[in-house]
């Protein structure tokens, strides 16, 4: 089945929750992998959106009903992405840091570590550093990954380093870090483990760490 054909991105682009939903739920049924519907037909539709939004040629409730479009298709998507896993390989703590209510990069992230076979503990968006801290101890996490979209909230990641630290913890947890405006300098920058530009490099760098 060819995922053009079934406008997935034109409809997501459009924000048309309910069509994205039942169409991805036909293209599995049809017999397409779960990771090429996210690929070829998904994340290409988000660029587009991302570029619109930019261009101010899309604005803030059109993009929210396309992240809704989004989650609709990752609830299809999800279980069978995790199916596809290996067993787990450690414990790990993710979030959106405080002040950053952006969760459609991090929640794949999250999946696709699922898939990858990490038990995930997946705090949300706008977490404060406290929160990943208890998290930390709750779940004895061996990896923590930290996401964020805004440059206005990139340096909480730094500030939850300190929480983790001024913890003790610093030692037991491996930090990744990640999101649109993170670069590799700035992870250095603040003390992290890793960056990953994307969700897949993100797993494999994680299991590199570990
Ligand atoms: Co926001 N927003 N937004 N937004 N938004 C951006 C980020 C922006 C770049 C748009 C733009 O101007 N071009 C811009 C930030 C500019 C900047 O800081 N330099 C922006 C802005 C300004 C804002 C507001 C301030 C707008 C306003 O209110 N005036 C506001 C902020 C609210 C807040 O957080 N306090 C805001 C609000 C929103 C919505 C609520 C409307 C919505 C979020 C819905 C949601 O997430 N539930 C939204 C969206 C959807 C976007 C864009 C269009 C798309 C983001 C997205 O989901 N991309 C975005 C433009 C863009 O990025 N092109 C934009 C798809 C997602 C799969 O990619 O999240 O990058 P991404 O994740 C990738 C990688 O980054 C990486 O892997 C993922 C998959 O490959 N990754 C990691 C992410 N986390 C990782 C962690 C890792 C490793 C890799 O390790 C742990």
């Amino acid at each position: 089945m060819d995922l053009k054909e079934t406008h997935i991105s034109e409809l997501l682009i459009a924000g048309n929750i309910d069509a994205v939903k039942t169409l991805t739920q036909q293209a599995v049924d049809d017999g397409c992998s779960a990771q090429d519907i996210l690929e070829k037909a998904l994340l290409p539709g988000m660029d587009i959106v991302g570029q619109r939004f930019k261009a101010c040629d899309m604005f803030i409730p059109e993009v929210l009903r396309s992240a809704k479009a989004m989650h609709g298709a990752m609830s299809i998507l999800r279980p069978l992405l995790i199916a596809s896993g290996v067993p787990m390989v450690g414990a790990l703590v993710i979030g959106t840091v405080q002040g950053d209510i952006h969760d459609i990069g991090k929640n794949l992230v999250a999946m696709l570590f699922e898939g990858a076979g990490f038990k995930v503990v997946d705090l949300g968006a706008d977490v404060k550093p406290e929160t990943f801290v208890q998290a930390i101890l709750d779940h004895q996490a061996s990896v923590v990954g930290l996401s964020a979209l805004l440059t206005t909230t990139m340096p909480r990641m730094a500030e939850v380093i300190q929480a983790i630290k001024a913890a003790g913890l610093r030692e037991k947890v491996r930090i990744m870090v990640g999101g649109a405006p993170v670069t590799a300098d700035f992870a250095f920058q603040i003390g992290a483990d890793g960056f990953a530009p994307n969700a897949a490099s993100a797993i494999e760098k994680a299991k590199q760490l570990v």
